[in-house]
């Protein structure tokens, strides 16, 4: 059996990497030539190659008999997700928050979060869903918390499901809902704090929470001499 999987995380490649070591089929592991920085040595040590989904050949969508998106940032085209059966691992409860940074919307809009592993169809985060799993957002989680228990949610369907995913037992449930999608311009919009808006100390302790995220430096203002300042908050339970 042919597999291969396109993914632009580390964490997901370190699974999917560690998984491939106990297996017999032949399995391809790509990132998206946008990603290919950071996987630098894994690509010359020819564990990770780089792989463009628009420039696909006959050849490929021939060779493979299934495939695996496990956060790869580029849109399956059609022609591939109807050659080859393709599965998604999406960091967010479809249909709720479809797309970038799931948690962080989910915080925000308290629509629900969680993981969620679905068939692939041309739309971004929209095929028929195989499996999901809930995951609770309490009043002291910031977008990070809330990331760590998605991820490993993530990994749990990924344990449960991929043996039967490959030897095809699965059933597919479809969205009734088309529910919502963020892009990442929405989210670098939502960076931006407006210091003239009036809202309540929740609202602000809500939005602060949803972009607070060890490693990254999301809102920010400007200072009355034009520096710019990020802000997160520092939470204590
Ligand atoms: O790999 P991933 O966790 O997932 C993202 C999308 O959320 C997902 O829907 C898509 N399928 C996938 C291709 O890309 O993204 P990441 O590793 O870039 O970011 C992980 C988290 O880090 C994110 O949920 C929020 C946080 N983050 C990330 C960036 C780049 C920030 O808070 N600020 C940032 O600037």
């Amino acid at each position: 059996m042919k597999i291969f999987f396109i993914t632009d995380n580390r964490k997901w490649f370190e699974r999917i990497d560690s998984w491939r070591k106990e297996r017999i089929e032949d399995i391809d592991i790509y990132c998206s030539p946008t990603s290919a920085e950071p996987f630098l040595n894994e690509i010359e040590e020819g564990l990770i190659s780089i792989l463009d989904v628009n420039l696909l050949s006959k050849n490929f969508k021939e060779k493979f008999d299934i495939g695996f998106s496990c956060h790869c940032k580029q849109i399956f085209p059609s022609e591939l997700v109807e050659s080859v059966r393709c599965f998604n691992f999406h960091p967010g409860l479809n249909p709720h928050n479809r797309g970038w940074f799931p948690q962080v919307f989910s915080i925000l809009n308290g629509k629900p979060v969680g993981a969620t592993l679905h068939k692939m169809d041309e739309k971004i985060d929209h095929g028929p869903i195989v499996d999901q799993r809930i995951i609770k957002i309490t009043d002291w989680d910031t977008s990070k918390s809330v990331y760590d228990r998605v991820l490993q949610s993530e990994f749990n369907l990924f344990d449960q499901w991929i043996d039967r995913l490959l030897k095809g037992e699965f059933k597919e449930i479809g969205l009734e809902l088309e529910g919502n999608y963020n892009s990442i311009s929405d989210f670098k919009k939502l960076c931006a704090i407006d210091l003239d808006k009036r809202v309540s100390f929740k609202e602000a302790i809500d939005y602060l929470r949803a972009m607070t995220f060890d490693g990254y430096d999301n809102a920010y203002f400007y200072s009355s001499d034009g520096r710019k300042i990020y802000v997160s908050l520092n939470i204590k339970v």
